[in-house]
């Protein structure tokens, strides 16, 4: 048995922080598992040092599935970003050391490809209709397949998704929250505009996907997918907070709009009334934050027999280990939808060499044994974590908002 004797988590910011686990075997295989968490890295970095770490040395590698419940049933507090977080990291680099050692991508020890590669949508964002969809129109012609279409909203300066660098967007970027505002009655009013005009503009084989980022109510997002269906979206994702699982049902009431959730969830008791009472279409949730792979397989299982398909989060702040994990996940599992793909930094990159690759709107994660994405430590250690934050949004009249 490969036995783990040591593990490490380094903490690095090529352009934006990420913490990665690292756990070493005596068979001199390590693997790597992602731990960020946006905001609150040193939090995870912590929970797995001084927590989880000093539990695992001396186990046997492969009992995947063993240490997930060591780690999930053994801790009396379950549950939370940072917990499942930190869960995750394991669970990654534990599935990176079995592909390793049995000299297989991880995809094949998942059961074997179910697809020719992975659909993924990026992100096309501009201050005004016309910009967005110039930047749209530039996706297309890269290949992609699927585009997230977010735009300003007129009198209102920093719109959630809006960004000033159009292929490398990171929201968390300032030292303290940034403060943003926020208006219900424009946002309903501008936004239908902007698919209206991506129609016409883009032609209608292309997936077009939007993003509320929890901005409304249930019967307000019940009005916004009404008026959103004759342009045919994907997916109205994170359209309500969803702590209160029973208020999509409102949402359903009213629109045939496809719904998406789950981004922040952390484990499968957070969608599982959303899913057995199929009140949603795609499940966000992703490897880093939702258990690792071994418990997004689960809820995947779950999610399928509801007729819930994926469309794992994949946002900057998720590293380049997440996505690779996300991938070969994606590729394995019968009711796959899309896989979000926001683009990482040439800085980020180097920092995590990684095997997989895009062409034609689709990534693949490649057949290196493993997850195919390593960590180049001492380029890591150049760039020194720092504090930063995502913004808030208040309302017109000062108060708070969701962000
Ligand atoms: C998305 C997300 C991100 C988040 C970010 C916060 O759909 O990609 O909403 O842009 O805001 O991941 O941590
Ligand atoms: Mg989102």
């Amino acid at each position: 048995m490969p036995k783990i004797i040591a593990a490490k988590t380094i903490v690095t910011c090529p352009g934006r922080n990420f913490v990665t686990l690292k756990i070493m075997t005596d068979e001199g295989v390590y693997g790597i598992g992602d731990a960020t968490l946006n905001g609150r890295e040193p939090a995870v970095e912590a929970y797995l040092s001084e927590h989880v770490i000093p539990c695992l040395i001396g186990r046997d590698a492969h009992q995947i599935e063993d240490i997930w419940q060591y780690l999930y049933r053994g801790a009396y507090w379950r549950r939370g970003p940072v917990t499942m977080a930190a869960i995750a990291a394991v669970d990654m680099a534990l599935w990176d050391i079995k592909g390793k050692i049995a000299g297989l991508p991880v995809y094949q020890l998942l059961g074997g490809a179910c697809r020719t590669g992975v659909m993924v949508y990026g992100h096309a964002n501009g201050e005004t209709i016309e910009e967005t969809l110039d930047n749209a129109a530039h996706y297309a012609e890269q290949g992609y397949k699927a585009i997230r279409l977010q735009t300003g909203v007129p009198g209102m300066s920093g719109t959630y998704g809006v960004s000033k660098d159009k292929m490398f967007y990171e929201p968390a970027d300032s030292d303290l929250p940034k403060e943003t505002i926020w208006s219900t009655e424009r946002y309903l009013r501008s936004t239908p505009a902007l698919f209206e005009a991506a129609r016409l503009r883009l032609g209608d084989d292309l997936h077009l996907l939007h993003d509320v980022h929890h901005r409304l109510t249930p019967i307000e997002a019940g009005r916004l997918g009404k008026d959103l269906e004759p342009y045919r979206l994907f997916w109205m994702e994170d359209a309500t907070p969803a702590e209160n699982q029973a208020s999509f049902r409102i949402i359903r009431q009213h629109t045939t709009t496809p719904l998406a959730v789950g981004e922040i969830f952390n484990s499968i008791w957070d969608c599982k009334q959303l899913i057995e009472e199929q009140l949603i279409d795609y499940i966000r949730a992703t490897a880093v934050h939702a258990g690792g792979i071994t418990h997004l397989k689960k809820l995947a299982a779950f999610a399928d027999l509801h007729h819930v398909r994926t469309g794992c989060h994949g946002a900057t702040d998720l590293s380049p280990v997440c996505m690779g994990a996300a991938l070969h996940f994606d590729l394995s599992i019968p009711n796959f939808g899309v896989q979000e793909y926001m683009r990482h930094t040439p800085e980020t990159d180097a920092v995590f060499p990684h095997a997989y690759t895009f062409s034609d709107g689709m990534l693949h994660p490649g057949d290196a044994p493993g997850l195919g994405v390593d960590i180049d430590e001492d380029l890591a250690a150049k760039y020194p974590y720092k504090r930063a934050y995502l913004p808030i949004a208040r309302r017109l009249d000062g108060s708070m908002h969701d962000w």
